[in-house]
């Protein structure tokens, strides 16, 4: 059986998603979202409860190592399809949810069989192998915080969009167009709450209700379990990166609700990637009453 006691293989989580549609055929339908480079698909669901709701697209995994990404995204897709709570239903039911957990499913494999601590996809190099798939989308593409060196972990690939991944997860938001009304991206570690810019210190447009609504989402997340995170936009907060999804939905694709999670741990004391296992439920928890608030206070302020 599939859940959140335990970290799950690729193919695991891939037969869960598989398994999903049969069990909820009004809700669920499976996604295709992109290819691997290797050929592996990116694999998600649609989850939609009623018809006119507009969409919200949720990524993870874009870096292999960071295993709580997926883990708390498949716990959202299973709380939003099994809660009896108010709040979570109301949420679950006022959007279709586009929600793809592993769109690095090459690295995320790479991370189980050889080497736990791989971030970026696995194209071939003449030195090195992969590219850093949030620094390789086409919105100020290697402006700052990516590497031109393709050993870096922060290499932006060869071009805007190189990466299979990339060019293919990008084409699928934008058949979304004018749709999508947030991009939530997760990763680890930190406790963050960042939302863009990453290429300019320059503030976005909407940059205070994003950081207001950041600031509620944050301390609905701390109720539980005494969590904290820090709110901010990308340049400040973290530092300065350019060519992320965050950045390209929000810069390219017009989606005004823009934000990347940096989850658990907040230090890298024994590694920060490698989260314990009793830690994914918890992290569930408090990440869906984050979500539920920010939408509240999204709506409030129109
Ligand atoms: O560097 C990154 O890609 C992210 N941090 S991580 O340690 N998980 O690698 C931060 C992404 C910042 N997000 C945006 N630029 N929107
Ligand atoms: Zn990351």
């Amino acid at each position: 059986i599939y859940d959140w006691s335990s970290y799950h293989t690729l193919d695991e989580t891939y037969d869960w998603l598989r398994s999903l549609p049969d069990k909820y055929p009004d809700n669920v339908e499976l996604i295709v979202a992109g290819k691997s480079y290797e050929g592996r698909d990116l694999l998600g669901v649609k989850l939609s409860f009623k018809s006119g709701n507009k969409a919200v697209f949720i990524e993870g995994g874009i870096h292999a190592r960071e295993w709580i990404s997926a883990a708390t995204v498949t716990y959202i897709i299973n709380q939003f399809l099994t809660s009896s709570n108010s709040q979570i239903r109301a949420l679950a039911e006022s959007f279709d949810w586009y929600i793809v957990p592993h769109v690095n499913p090459d690295g995320y494999v790479y991370t189980h069989q050889s080497d736990r601590v791989w971030r970026k996809t696995r194209s071939k190099g003449l030195l090195c192998k992969g590219a850093d798939a949030n620094r390789n989308f086409g919105f100020h593409w290697k402006e700052v915080g990516a590497s031109s060196i393709e050993c870096s972990e922060t290499y932006a690939g060869k071009s805007a969009f190189s990466e299979v991944e990339t060019q293919s997860l990008s084409q699928f938001i934008s058949t979304l167009q004018g749709q999508i009304y947030a991009y939530i991206s997760f990763h680890s570690f930190s406790q963050l709450m960042l939302f863009p810019y990453g290429h300019t210190k320059e503030h976005a447009p909407n940059h205070n209700d994003l950081q207001q609504i950041g600031e509620v989402a944050a301390a609905a997340l701390a109720v539980r379990y005494g969590t904290k995170y820090t709110v901010g936009n990308v340049y400040d907060a973290i530092y300065p990166a350019s060519g992320s999804s965050v950045d390209w939905a929000y810069g390219n694709q017009g989606v005004k609700l823009a934000y990347t999670y940096e989850l658990r741990p907040t230090s890298n004391a024994n590694n920060g990637f490698v989260l314990p296992a009793n830690q994914i439920i918890p992290t569930g928890e408090e990440t869906l009453d984050s979500l539920v608030a920010l939408f509240q206070e999204a709506k409030k302020l129109g």
